[in-house]
């Protein structure tokens, strides 16, 4: 098989890169190594930032998240027994986020993939990727027990943290910075109507660190700070919920409709960048090329930006015959994600109970808290990352 890009991951970032050279009329394949509904299957990011909802629009897959995302104007820091309103929109001179679960996410790439009928593998083995130091990258997979070999003019690495793509570039080509905080998110997916509609809610807590957040108006999406070394089988919904309140301010703890959880999982915190992002004529966009926190809801958006800057750079290629994008797609990414793996970790030491943290460590803490909340300057330059920096 030949192909313009070949696209290795068909999560977000391998999904909307896809869509974007397409409706530019430039090939592509995607070769992922799990089942479609096994990628549907993960419940992962929740907030997009306006970069990330127009790419969905840019890519022609906006309207189902026009019609059922959920907007918000503020965010609430919660500590002290009190909630503190950011006012995002008003700080921002009108910027918002939006609420519009991953999966939902992927589904409109898939299926208008699908519509489109876009060449995807699923479930191809023993990816690996090679000539893409020269002219001839390729990538190869086994199918079915038959080996295949996709011939391209550039590989796209989507393929997450874990993928074969940044493994496959020789060690001495690649750095790498990395920070694993000691601690995890327990996260709960629930059909309940959520405690705070209006406002993603981030709390410091004696207890350590919650987060009220939403899918919907009928689905909530909850998250407690727990030790690294918890399981999720030791975590009965009635825990969890329990847990939750006590982190919580009373009178929005009072307002948590509680329910069956149909989702539970425990995410370890990890920040984490490459550098380059490009290597001959290899890519690596998302996941594959660094990783922040979940504290800044940034991991997905940051995908999305790689994408628009990596589908700038192919357009161009193609179409003016110039390679100023490609050979500058490494440094305007990283500069981006370095200023988001900022925010992350800021934002994640801000408010989480570290097991070193000292006594003079968490007076530090309150004190910035306070800072942030009060001076319209410290509110501003949260509310300026939290809805995204400009591209
Ligand atoms: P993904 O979503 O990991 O998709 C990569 C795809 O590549 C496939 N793959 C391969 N395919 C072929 N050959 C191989 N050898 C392959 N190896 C892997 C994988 O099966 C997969 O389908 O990366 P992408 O597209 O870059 O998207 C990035 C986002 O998924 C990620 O940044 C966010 O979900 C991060 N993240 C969160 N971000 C937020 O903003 N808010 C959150 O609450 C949040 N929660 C999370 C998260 C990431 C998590 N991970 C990575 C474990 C919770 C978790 C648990
Ligand atoms: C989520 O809804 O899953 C979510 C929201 C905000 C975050 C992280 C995760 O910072």
């Amino acid at each position: 098989m030949r192909t313009q890009v070949a696209i290795v991951g068909a999560g977000p970032s391998g999904l909307l890169l896809g869509q974007l050279l397409h409706r530019a009329g430039i090939d592509n394949v995607i070769v992922e190594r799990q089942g479609a509904d096994y990628v549907l299957g993960r419940i992962r990011a929740g907030i997009l930032e306006q970069v990330t909802v127009n790419l969905m629009d840019e890519a022609g897959v906006g309207a189902r998240l026009h019609r059922e995302g959920v907007v918000h104007h503020a965010i609430d820091l919660a500590f002290d027994g009190r909630r503190h309103p950011i006012d995002v929109h008003g700080l921002t001179g009108g910027k918002v986020v939006t609420a519009y679960g991953q999966t939902e996410l992927t589904h409109d790439l898939m299926d208008a993939r699908r519509d489109e009928n876009l060449p995807t593998v699923y479930e191809a083995q023993d990816v690996a990727v090679s000539g893409f130091d020269g002219t001839r990258p390729q990538v190869q997979y086994r199918k079915d027990g038959q080996l295949h070999t996709i011939d391209c003019d550039f590989i796209a690495g989507c393929d997450g943290f874990h993928g074969v793509c940044r493994a496959s570039v020789p060690r001495d080509a690649i750095r790498e910075y990395e920070k694993v905080y000691p601690f995890g998110w327990l996260g709960l997916l629930a059909d309940v109507p959520p405690v705070s509609p209006h406002a993603i809610v981030y709390a410091n807590s004696e207890r350590g660190f919650a987060l009220c957040s939403m899918r919907s108006l009928v689905r909530s999406r909850y998250y407690v700070q727990v030790p690294l070394a918890d399981k999720v089988e030791d975590w009965g919904d009635d825990r969890f919920w329990d847990e939750l309140r006590r982190r919580i301010d009373p009178e929005l703890a009072e307002r948590v409709v509680t329910g069956p959880s149909i989702e539970k999982s425990i995410a370890p915190l990890r920040s984490f960048v490459a550098e380059p992002l490009r290597f001959g004529r290899l890519f690596l966009a998302g996941d594959a090329g660094h990783i922040v926190p979940p504290t800044g809801a940034k991991g997905l958006n940051l995908a999305a930006s790689d994408v628009k800057y990596l589908s700038t750079a192919l357009i161009e290629h193609y179409r003016e015959r110039s390679d100023t994008g490609i050979d500058h797609y490494s440094d305007r990414a990283l500069r981006r994600i370095w200023k988001a793996e900022r925010f992350s970790w800021w934002l994640t030491s801000l408010l989480h109970r570290f097991p070193e943290q000292s006594v003079f460590d968490q007076r530090i803490q309150e004190a910035e808290l306070d800072y942030v909340v009060h001076s319209r300057a410290a509110s501003t330059a949260l509310a300026e990352n939290y809805v995204g920096l400009p591209l």
